[in-house]
């Protein structure tokens, strides 16, 4: 039985996170995923808090049938204890973590995955879409960050 474990907030859920999942799952024989709690999306610096609060999130990442346990993620601090306490084969990501101090060094641990991330789909995205949909015109929107858009 080889045990995966992948972390996220996974909000507004769409083709992005169940390519990842789906991936992820196909690495090994059981998955795990430790879904971020709204208290650690504060933490991990979201300018605002995810649509879904974490209940919602973890029933619909169960109700995924890629995915046999989630776990909350509650800091950054835990992923050793995870793979220690789960007896995790190998952690698997979006490459947008490669390189990240708060993976790479889980290698010492167990394997570490980065998969390429599906390009086209983000959560921010799917809420700016539905934004230039409610205005009812198509707007030219110069993304200057994720916190502020100009010339709607
Ligand atoms: N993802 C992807 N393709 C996309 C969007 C997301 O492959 N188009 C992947 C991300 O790379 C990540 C997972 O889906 O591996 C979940 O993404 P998010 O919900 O955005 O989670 P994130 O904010 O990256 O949180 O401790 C780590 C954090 O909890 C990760």
């Amino acid at each position: 039985m080889k045990r995966i474990l992948t972390y996220g907030t996974f909000d507004l859920l769409h083709w992005g996170h169940i390519n990842l999942l789906r991936r992820a799952r196909a690495q090994g024989d059981y998955l795990i995923v430790g879904a971020s709690t709204d208290e650690f999306n504060t933490a991990k610096g979201a300018r605002r808090p995810s649509y879904h609060q974490f209940e919602v999130r973890k029933t619909m990442l169960e109700a995924v049938r890629y995915v046999d346990l989630v776990i909350p993620e509650e800091n950054w601090e835990q992923k050793v204890e995870d793979i220690r306490r789960f007896h995790i084969d190998t952690v698997v990501m979006g490459d947008n973590w490669k390189g990240s101090e708060h993976f790479e060094h889980l290698r010492r641990f167990c394997d570490v995955v980065f998969l390429p991330r599906t390009p086209g789909f983000s959560t921010s995205q799917i809420r700016r879409d539905l934004l230039v949909d409610a205005v009812g015109r198509p707007a030219e929107v110069t993304v200057v960050d994720d916190s502020r858009m100009v010339s709607l």
